[in-house]
């Protein structure tokens, strides 16, 4: 009997668990452009011209490799929209009860396949093997474990695939570069382009349907300029590695006004939906460090992104699902500020961020951390309304990565499995890190009043309204020392003034 393969949207990989073994003579491969995925969230609708065209392309790509491939279109008039109705569909229409998908990357679309066991379908799900540590194999690290430190997760992958590594030693005798990798930006830093690509008749097409159907939806979809196959996927790697990656460690936190990419990749789109593999990404970055192209603190910078950070984050999200997602250990209770979808702010930081967000669908790793994710936490916005967020702006959010990113490392709503304290920081870590300041109508560096800069009363104030939990926790000891220096007069202009804003904000 044949059996249909559902291949979903970020699964566009030859080489993924699904495919082999596919009979070509007899299996149907299925994938569907569903409004369900589109909406749940309402998505950017840059992500979605990009998920919508690389699914095109690869269809495309399957069908030259000889697959039999079913694809179906957004408009097509037997749609039914959900990826439940239109496997259990064409079980009928090829009459076959056998179904074969890779693991999805969301629990509720787990759910949803395996409630297909209720309407007699015959489904196995494979391992997503793109990932380079199993469900299981991170269980095992997590058993009997109090806390799930990432190092030690990434010093065992580093080990396991040998990466960087001299015999049993870390190459370069230490595991970890970071401290070398936490320079301010610096005036005259030449940054070179991103990759760009023009969009063909494929995506071309893409970008209508999605501005018909989507226009309400946030984010400016045009100018396109993804990446939308694996041969352009590489070359914007490959770019990346010729012209940034040297300079990538040292500026990692760094942010410039206007200078929306950095020295940071932009490949997490590509890593994340299939069109490039992690092993392969971090096997050239390793070799341009033997080959005495980049410095050490590039190139593991780089790799501990990869090899640990984004297989830690995927862990911690199958380890912990569906519980991590309704975790809020802080009680935070606000609605997210309007200015998070382009209304108005006079935060500068801010305000170029979310510019980023909506022109790009992207935001490097620090103005999402410490800009973005910083403010929510420091105005006690609740994790869910958050999660919502950066699930719908961002082009690489996907469930498994977005939601222990925003609740676990950004908003501490899981009390610590992932960081051991919240990342919370007041306006000078910004100044420090970024020249957003120079253009702002806040005084970074005053403390209270009207022109004070809202992160520092802020940042004092979350303090001071979380401390019954937070004091506890020994690596706050210090701040709180600080704070208890504070007199009455401080704590009430820090409290009134938060207040203040938070009215504005939220126009009370
Ligand atoms: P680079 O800075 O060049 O890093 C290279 C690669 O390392 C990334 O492409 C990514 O695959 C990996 N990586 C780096 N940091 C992380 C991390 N913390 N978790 C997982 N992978 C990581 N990443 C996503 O892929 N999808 C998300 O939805 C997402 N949401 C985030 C939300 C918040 C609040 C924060 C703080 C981080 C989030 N990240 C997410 C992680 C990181 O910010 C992005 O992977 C990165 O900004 C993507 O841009 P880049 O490809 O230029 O990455
Ligand atoms: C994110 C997304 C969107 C916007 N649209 C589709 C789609 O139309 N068809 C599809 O197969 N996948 C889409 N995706 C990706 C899925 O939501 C993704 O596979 C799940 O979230 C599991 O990671
Ligand atoms: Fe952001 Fe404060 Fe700096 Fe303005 S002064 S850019 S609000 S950190």
């Amino acid at each position: 009997m044949s059996s249909i393969i559902a291949i979903l949207g970020d699964q566009l990989n030859l080489n993924i668990s699904s495919l082999k073994n596919c009979d070509k003579e007899k299996d149907i491969i299925l994938m569907c452009e569903v409004f369900e995925e589109c909406t749940t969230p309402k998505h950017h609708k840059k992500k979605i011209a990009f998920i919508l065209s690389c699914m095109r392309h690869f269809a495309d790509e399957l069908k030259n490799s000889g697959f039999n491939i079913s694809y179906l279109k957004l408009d097509d008039q037997k749609n039914t929209h959900s990826f439940k109705s239109e496997i259990l569909r064409f079980c009928k229409k090829h009459n076959t009860n056998n179904v074969k998908v890779t693991h999805p990357g969301e629990y509720r679309v787990l759910q949803s396949l395996n409630s297909l066991a209720n309407e007699n379908i015959n489904l196995q799900i494979l391992e997503d093997d793109r990932f380079l540590c199993s469900q299981d194999e991170f269980k095992n690290f997590a058993k009997g474990k109090k806390s799930l430190l990432m190092e030690s997760f990434y010093r065992k992958m580093r080990v396991k695939y040998s990466i960087l590594m001299d015999g049993d030693k870390p190459i370069g005798g230490k595991w970890n570069y970071d401290l070398e990798n936490r320079k301010p930006p610096q005036k005259g830093l030449k940054i070179p382009s991103h990759y760009q690509n023009q969009p063909d008749e494929i995506t071309k097409e893409v970008l209508d349907l999605v501005n018909q159907k989507f226009g309400d939806h946030f984010g400016d979809i045009e100018p396109f300029y993804f990446a939308i196959n694996r041969k352009q996927a590489v070359l914007a790697l490959q770019k990346f590695i010729d012209e940034r990656l040297k300079d990538f460690g040292s500026y990692q936190d760094a942010m410039i006004e206007d200078e929306d990419f950095m020295f940071h990749s932009h490949i997490g789109f590509y890593l994340n939906n299939g069109l490039l593999e992690p092993l392969e990404v971090i096997k050239l970055v390793e070799e341009e460090y033997k080959n005495g192209k980049v410095n050490i603190n590039s190139a593991e910078g780089f790799i501990r992104q990869i090899l640990g950070w984004r297989e830690y984050i995927r862990g911690i999200y199958w380890l912990k699902m569906p519980q991590y997602k309704e975790l809020n250990f802080l009680n935070a209770k606000n609605k997210l500020p309007e200015f998070y979808w382009g209304g108005n702010t006079k935060m500068n930081c801010i305000k170029e961020c979310v510019r980023n967000t909506k022109q790009n669908s992207y935001a490097h790793h620090i103005q999402r951390l410490m800009v973005l994710g910083n403010f929510a936490l420091i105005a006690g916005v609740n994790p869910a309304y958050v999660n919502e967020w950066y699930l719908i702006v961002y082009a690489d959010a996907y469930e498994w990565v977005e939601l222990p990113n925003v609740s676990g490392m950004v908003l501490f709503a899981d009390g610590g499995i992932l960081a051991t304290k919240p990342y919370a920081a007041s306006g000078s870590y910004i100044n420090k890190m970024s020249n957003y300041c120079q253009n702002c109508s806040y005084k970074v560096k005053e403390k209270n009043g009207e022109d004070a800069c809202p992160f520092n009363y802020l940042y004092w104030n979350f303090l001071i309204e979380n401390e019954a939990v937070l004091k506890k926790n020994h690596r706050m000891a210090m701040i709180y020392r600080v704070l208890e220096k504070f007199d009455g007069k401080k704590i009430k202009n820090i409290k009134n003034d938060s207040q203040k804003f938070l009215n504005q904000i939220y126009d009370k």
